[in-house]
């Protein structure tokens, strides 16, 4: 692990003779699959990896792959998992993140369960949720955290991790109409506002833009190597 938190692997160790490769001897461009299901995540990825020569692939182009379960106790655990996995099925390069909110107050909940905390609901009842197990927790002390970790699997070799965070507060009931998932309750004090009212600014702060500004560097690294 580097002062990032990322691992990083040379090309030669992570790339075996019959891997799919990261970059091709013959510069055309590589498939990079984009494996999330979530569309909100998605639409934050895109323009963090644009104008890399890459062919960016989404899971619409593997249609009959089944979403896998996720099993593991971390996000980094959950983020290799899902790489791996979509990347025997797809056969290419494959970059999975899983992400989540953590609340101090509540132990880290709803950590690596963000996505179902409360069960299928909706988010207005996961914010209700939240709020009622806040509900003597003092505004100072409702700090949390949004976190994403990141993994590119090659073939079944995990060939970069690294991870990303952003600290804010809890609001007591939600605010504004962009993002997804947690936004809207999730005030980021230097804004001054929740990051669903944060607009294009959330990716300069966030998680996800932190950890997928570093996958940019590496990849853009591993491509003037060759
Ligand atoms: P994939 O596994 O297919 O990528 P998912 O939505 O199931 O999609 P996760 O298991 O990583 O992904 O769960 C992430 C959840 O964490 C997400 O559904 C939101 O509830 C929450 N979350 C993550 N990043 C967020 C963000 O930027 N803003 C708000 N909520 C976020």
């Amino acid at each position: 692990m580097d002062e990032n938190g990322s691992r990083l692997k040379t090309r030669r160790q992570a790339i075996g003779p019959e891997q799919p490769q990261l970059f091709s001897p013959d510069l055309k461009a590589v498939k990079l699959l984009i494996a999330t299901t979530n569309r909100g995540k998605l639409g934050e990825i895109f323009p963090l990896l644009a104008g890399l020569r890459l062919e960016i692939q989404t899971l619409a182009d593997y249609p009959d792959v089944p979403v896998p379960d996720e099993t593991g106790l971390t996000f980094a655990e959950n983020a290799r998992q899902k790489a791996v996995y979509y990347a025997r099925h797809a056969g290419v390069v494959t970059v999975a993140e899983d992400s989540g909110l953590e609340i101090d107050a509540l132990d880290g909940a709803p950590g690596v369960y963000s996505a179902r905390y409360g069960g299928e609901t909706t988010y207005p009842q996961k914010f209700a949720l939240i709020e009622q197990q806040l509900r003597l927790i003092p505004d100072a002390d409702r700090t949390a955290r949004f976190v994403c970790a990141v993994a590119v699997a090659v073939g079944d070799d995990i060939a970069f991790e690294t991870r990303g965070t952003v600290e804010g507060l809890i609001t007591d009931e939600p605010r504004g109409t962009g993002g997804f998932g947690y936004d809207p309750i999730f005030y980021y004090p230097p804004f001054g506002c929740t990051l669903a009212e944060a607009g294009d600014r959330k990716s300069l702060v966030s998680h996800r833009g932190k950890a997928f500004r570093r996958l940019r560097e590496w990849l853009a690294q591993q491509n003037s190597e060759r």
